[in-house]
């Protein structure tokens, strides 16, 4: 095993942080606390925080409408986010942003996006940048399923493998994109197949498993940091709440649903494997589950007790001037 008891104490931190703050945000909206469209990442977890696991903060990401867990997983505090979801003055980006638009540039977290598919020709400038720069970083893009048919995927792959980009294509295939099953839209049953189109390699992981995307996030990035060029990633991969919170759900089954969980869970499947291998203990699993609950709880009273923006700062830190 290539991490350290550490890093896996860590990597388990951090999906059960995602977890924990999905499951939190539901039960604000059910409560009437929270407004606004959510898009929630619980079940994907094991994809962004195996991915971010390999990148430091001169590394950029560019993230989705269902972004929440890239943050995280990238770094961005859980409190400064969930203050950004209630509009306060506090939020990461002043309450300004919202759940489509957190961005964190310290930690070369770009942003989420409210566009479909917008996130990828970002990254692919990002890693356009680090090339021009040499800065070592790599640039990653998160996108959806449904992202991969849309215009702006085809032209940013073919141009970054055209300039051998330091770049990584993580697709999420959850199966859908809002109510529409994957194989109605894409011509192909697997989205690893068209990066044979641009000449770069495809790769399939199990989505639902944390050590299997680390090791194959792991060659793409490696193999990015050596010149080498881009690779586009899918993971298979599921969402357990709807589209967004609110979704009624009825264009999938439950049993389908259950299959993804049952005994897939990313979560109980880390477990499973660490704690069996005896590379971390199931007691620090439990000490935290407990610490994260708190952190969580504490986000929402911090959220909760923080200042609006005031009414002078409208248009501050709304446009970027050169
Ligand atoms: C350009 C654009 N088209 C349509 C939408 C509306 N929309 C929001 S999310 C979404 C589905 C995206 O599906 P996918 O890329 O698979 O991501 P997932 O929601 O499954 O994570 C659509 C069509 C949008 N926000 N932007
Ligand atoms: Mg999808």
């Amino acid at each position: 095993m290539e991490l350290s008891r550490e890093q896996l104490l860590e990597a388990y931190r951090r999906m059960r942080r995602i977890r924990v703050f999905e499951e939190k945000l539901a039960e604000l909206v059910a409560a009437g606390k929270l407004a606004g469209f959510l898009h929630l990442y619980a079940g994907e977890e094991a994809v962004a925080v195996a991915v971010a696991a390999h990148l430091s903060t001169r590394d950029t990401l560019a993230s989705t409408h269902r972004g929440h867990g890239h943050c995280l997983a990238k770094g961005v505090e859980a409190k400064a986010m969930m203050a950004e979801l209630f509009g306060r003055a506090t939020g990461i980006c002043k309450g300004k942003g919202g759940s489509m638009h957190i961005a964190d540039l310290d930690r070369g977290m770009l942003g989420a996006n409210g566009i479909v598919g917008a996130g990828i020709p970002l990254a692919t400038g990002a890693a356009l940048t680090a090339k021009l720069k040499h800065t070592g970083g790599v640039a990653v893009a998160f996108f959806g399923d449904g992202a991969s048919n849309q215009g702006q995927f085809h032209e940013a792959l073919n141009l970054a493998a055209v300039w051998k980009l330091p770049a990584l294509f993580v697709a999420e295939n959850n199966g859908y994109g809002e109510a529409t099953p994957h194989e109605f839209a894409c011509s192909v049953r697997d989205i690893a197949q068209r990066a044979a189109s641009y000449g770069m390699p495809g790769v399939i992981a199990d989505g639902m498993d944390f050590l299997d995307v680390y090791a194959k996030a792991g060659g793409a990035i490696a193999r990015a940091r050596a010149g080498e060029g881009p690779t586009l990633l899918e993971c298979k991969t599921y969402r357990y709440f709807g589209h967004y919170v609110g979704d009624n759900l009825q264009y999938r089954s439950k049993e389908e649903a259950e299959s993804w969980r049952q005994g897939r869970d990313p979560l109980e499947r880390f477990e499973r494997t660490t704690v069996g291998e005896g590379l971390v203990e199931s007691d620090a699993l439990r000490t935290i589950d407990a610490e994260i609950a708190e952190e969580i709880e504490d986000a929402v009273s911090f959220a909760e007790a923080s200042p609006w923006p005031s009414p002078e700062d409208v248009s501050s830190d709304v446009y970027v001037s050169y």
